[in-house]
């Protein structure tokens, strides 16, 4: 039974990893991308979209998933250019659609994307992963926000979500959420998701929100997605099945309460896009991620996996991030986005689907 196998890339010049070595992990059928250098409320120009399609298609990938169009501080505030950015957020729907593009998936947590207190932190075994700390973030985001940026101007790399524009004014940034509550945050949303919802049934293509990482409030900041009962709600709030998940296994199990298979089966026929992460927890609160691996952490991927294949799965499906291994370090590597432990996700997830294809009726 099929389910598409993607990769994500980040695009010539912005990526260590090159088109033509993912093209030699067996079974990755599409590039999940994006264009890296827009802010959140401009136009996807279509000209700058035929760009990475002529470099992704002679590679014979799809490229039927974009992470992310990111939606601007206005549209989650209510701010001013609320209704200018949604327009511009509608005209790049439009553009994506004549290349085939399938799914968005996007996030709407507010100021900051992943949050995370160390990007190579040791697992044990010589290779490193993303980790939280939990007695790190306290009530002052500045901190981390500054751990996360100085790798920014150390080696000129911007992370999605981290526009160093956006962080360049935190303290404004925080001063505008400061009335928007955590209703004001699903009204917000629900007025969002209404107006570009016209433009999803036209073109075909559906909206698949990311979980809140880490699923829960962090600096006082109201998050939404953060188990079973917010994706209900989400989905009931603007029931349409262009309105899709982006269904994070690492991002919820976060919470060591969300159990991801359950969710899986519970509102599979609205999850886009899968993606897949294990996650290790420990006592005090603090994780790290994990190779994907069902043993190496708590996130329970085979119980993941076969819940998707019972339900019938064929969207797309990724591996989120991976550990860095052998040369990849701080500098030479993407935090979460290097080459072989997501190769070898790919490997794993692709073994445990061929056998319960093959075993499994
Ligand atoms: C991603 C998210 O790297 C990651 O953790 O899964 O950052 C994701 O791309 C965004 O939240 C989607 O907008
Ligand atoms: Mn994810």
């Amino acid at each position: 039974m099929p389910m598409n196998m993607t990769w994500r890339w980040y695009g010539a010049g912005n990526d260590a990893i090159q088109l033509s070595d993912i093209r030699q992990i067996p079974g990755v059928e599409g590039i999940v991308w994006a264009l890296h250098d827009k802010l959140p409320g401009q136009v996807w120009e279509t000209a700058e979209i035929q760009a990475v399609a002529d470099q992704i298609r002679p590679y014979g990938f799809h490229m039927d998933v974009v992470e992310s169009v990111n939606v601007s501080d206005d549209i989650k505030t209510a701010g001013p250019l609320r209704d200018q950015h949604i327009d511009a957020y509608i005209q790049t729907i439009r553009n994506l659609a004549p290349f085939g593009v399938k799914v968005i998936c996007y996030n709407f947590m507010p100021v900051f994307d992943w949050t995370r207190t160390d990007l190579f932190h040791p697992v044990g075994d010589g290779s490193t992963a993303l980790y939280y700390e939990a007695s790190k973030i306290k009530q002052d985001p500045r901190e981390m926000a500054d751990y996360v940026m100085s790798f920014t101007e150390k080696y000129h790399m911007t992370f999605p979500g981290w526009e160093p524009e956006r962080m360049a004014k935190l303290d404004e940034l925080f001063e505008r959420y400061r009335p928007v509550g955590k209703e004001d945050l699903w009204e917000n949303f629900r007025y969002f998701l209404e107006a570009i919802m016209p433009v999803c049934r036209e073109t075909g293509i559906k909206m698949a929100v990311h979980m809140d990482d880490p699923p829960w409030d962090i600096f006082g900041l109201p998050r939404l997605l953060v188990d079973e009962a917010s994706i209900g709600r989400f989905l009931k709030m603007v029931d349409d099945p262009h309105n899709c998940l982006t269904l994070c296994s690492g991002s919820l199990n976060a919470d060591p309460r969300n159990n991801v298979a359950d969710i899986v089966r519970k509102y599979c026929d609205r999850v886009a896009f899968a993606h897949i992460r294990n996650v290790k927890h420990f006592p005090n609160g603090d994780f790290s991620e994990a190779s994907h691996r069902d043993c190496d952490g708590d996130t329970g991927i085979l119980d993941i996996l076969k819940a998707y294949h019972d339900c019938g799965f064929q969207g797309y499906i990724r591996p989120d991030h991976g550990r860095h291994l052998w040369t990849e370090g701080p500098g030479t590597v993407r935090p979460g986005y290097g080459l072989y432990d997501r190769a070898l996700g790919v490997m794993y997830m692709l073994g445990v689907w061929d056998a319960l294809d093959k075993f499994d009726h």
